[in-house]
């Protein structure tokens, strides 16, 4: 019993102290215009199992209350990358430091979708048959899309920022920083204020195989106590 018990604590351990997922919050409202919350990000959770990559966009309103928001996600997974923009759909967006070297377009009319860009070094090409997904909820925006189409891998670390937009617009708003914006098509910069991410292992499949091993082990220690 007693080495059950501390199975169980190592397995809480493990899952507590190595979280698959990282959430950032950003400020409600520093979308300024009133009635277009769908266009406010509130926060994004990121998380990955042993092959999918997924950001939560989290929103202040419907992403679907109208149909004609964007979501973007800009990705630095390695040195190198489009330091001065324009972004994958041609905004002037950004990420002078790192370099961007992948970009997620996402849109809510003709039903939804998303696509992945990839910075050639002097352009940005279409990623055909990256596996990307979207969804939306209630307040949410969901992008996955299995992590070796970016050439991740478990262990890895990349930076990234995520942005509302809308055609005609530059940022409206970004996770990487809460100075209030409306409407507007300047060009933006995450500089140094991207947000990072490490792909980690899944906890619960590992804390799982833990158990699993440490059952095992009692049950071999049993049956040679008794002779089996
Ligand atoms: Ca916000």
């Amino acid at each position: 019993m007693k080495r059950i018990l501390w199975i169980g604590l190592l397995v809480c351990c493990w899952t507590t102290s190595s979280p698959a997922f990282t959430s950032c919050n950003d400020a409600v409202g520093d979308f300024t215009p009133s009635g277009f919350g769908y266009l406010d990000i509130t926060g994004v959770v990121v998380s990955n199992d042993l092959t999918t990559l997924t950001f939560q966009i989290h929103l202040a309103a419907n992403p679907l209350t109208v149909d004609w928001a964007k979501y973007l996600v800009g990705l630095d997974t390695v040195p190198g990358g489009n330091t001065t923009g324009p972004d994958g759909w041609g905004k002037p967006i950004s990420m002078s430091e790192g370099g961007m070297d992948y970009f997620i377009g996402s849109w809510m009319n003709f039903g939804t979708g998303a696509e992945l860009r990839t910075w050639t070094g002097s352009a940005w090409t279409l990623v055909s048959g990256s596996g990307i997904s979207v969804a939306t909820g209630p307040s949410s925006v969901v992008l996955s899309l299995p992590m070796g189409t970016l050439g991740l891998n478990v262990g890895d670390t990349f930076r990234f920022d995520v942005y509302t937009t809308s055609d005609g617009n530059a940022v409206l708003d970004a996770l990487s920083t809460s100075d209030p914006r409306s409407w507007n098509n300047n060009p933006f910069d995450t500089g140094s204020q991207a947000r990072s991410y490490t792909l980690v292992p899944e906890p619960n499949l590992l804390g799982l195989l833990i158990l699993g091993g440490g059952l095992w082990w009692q049950a071999r220690r049993g049956r040679r106590r008794t002779g089996m």
